[in-house]
């Protein structure tokens, strides 16, 4: 698996994907290449850009070649027992442009047999609320992984649960806490996107 770390540190899109694909040739689990190499690889990219290494245009060109490695997946990340479960919109929060985790969660869930209606990055509050009506939706997923945009996350679960007409709310990302799911009153929380497709399954059966 250091191959792909190491191709992802090198921003080299194709031989991540090459390399990703070679572990699944051998048999390797989905899940297992998602966490030991790609997610492993972008732990090393935020310790470089925490030491000064590395900054934003670097962050940006591991991003896209975890991309192309998590799309490489995508077909051996799919769960065989698709049935319908119902919409959930989902989306990162106001000010906050991260999106491969929340894909990966819109991915997961998708495979899983729910309805997902993806909005993005920078997704405010209203927006979240007028597409969970437009939709029917049974879930707001909600993706954060600043500090500054957890008031943001705050926020959107106040407005839903105001103004919602019966929405469950579910958040996730890395500073987000099942303590502060708690303390803004959000229905769920997972820490990573395997997770959440359980707590999803949980709030529609509830
Ligand atoms: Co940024 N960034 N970034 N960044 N970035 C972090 C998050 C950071 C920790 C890096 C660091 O300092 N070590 C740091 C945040 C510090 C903090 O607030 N605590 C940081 C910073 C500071 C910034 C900028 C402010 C930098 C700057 O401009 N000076 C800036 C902010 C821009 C903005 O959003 N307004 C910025 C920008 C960027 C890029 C755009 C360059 C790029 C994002 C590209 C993209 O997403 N398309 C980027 C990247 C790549 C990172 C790191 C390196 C990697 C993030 C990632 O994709 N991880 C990150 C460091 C790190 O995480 N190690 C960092 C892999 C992904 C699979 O994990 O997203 O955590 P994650 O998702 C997980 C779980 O959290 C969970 O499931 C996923 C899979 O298991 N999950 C959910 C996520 N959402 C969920 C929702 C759920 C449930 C589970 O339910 C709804």
């Amino acid at each position: 698996m250091t191959g792909i770390v190491e191709a992802v540190l090198a921003f080299d899109e194709a031989k991540t994907v090459r390399l990703v694909q070679a572990e699944l040739d051998q048999g390797t689990d989905a899940t297992t290449i998602l966490h030991d190499g790609l997610i492993a690889a972008m732990d090393g990219v935020g310790k470089r850009f925490s030491e000064g290494v590395f900054f934003v245009p670097e962050m940006l060109m591991a991003a896209q070649a975890m991309k192309g490695g998590v799309e490489a997946l995508r077909p051996r990340l799919a769960v065989s027992e698709v049935t319908a479960e119902g919409a959930v919109v989902i989306g990162t929060v106001k000010g906050d442009q991260h999106d491969i985790g929340k894909n990966l969660v819109a991915m997961m869930l998708e495979c899983a047999g729910f309805k997902v209606i993806n909005l993005g990055v920078d997704v405010a509050a209203n927006k979240f609320l007028a597409a969970a009506k437009r939709y029917n939706a049974r879930i707001v997923a909600m993706s954060a992984l600043l500090t500054t945009t957890l008031p943001a996350v705050e926020a959107t679960v106040a407005k839903v649960r105001k103004e919602g007409g019966g929405f469950k709310t579910m958040v996730g990302g890395a500073p987000v806490t099942q303590a502060l799911a708690d303390k803004i009153g959000a229905d769920g929380y997972s820490p990573d996107a395997a997770g959440a497709v359980l707590v999803a399954r949980k709030l529609v059966s509830s």
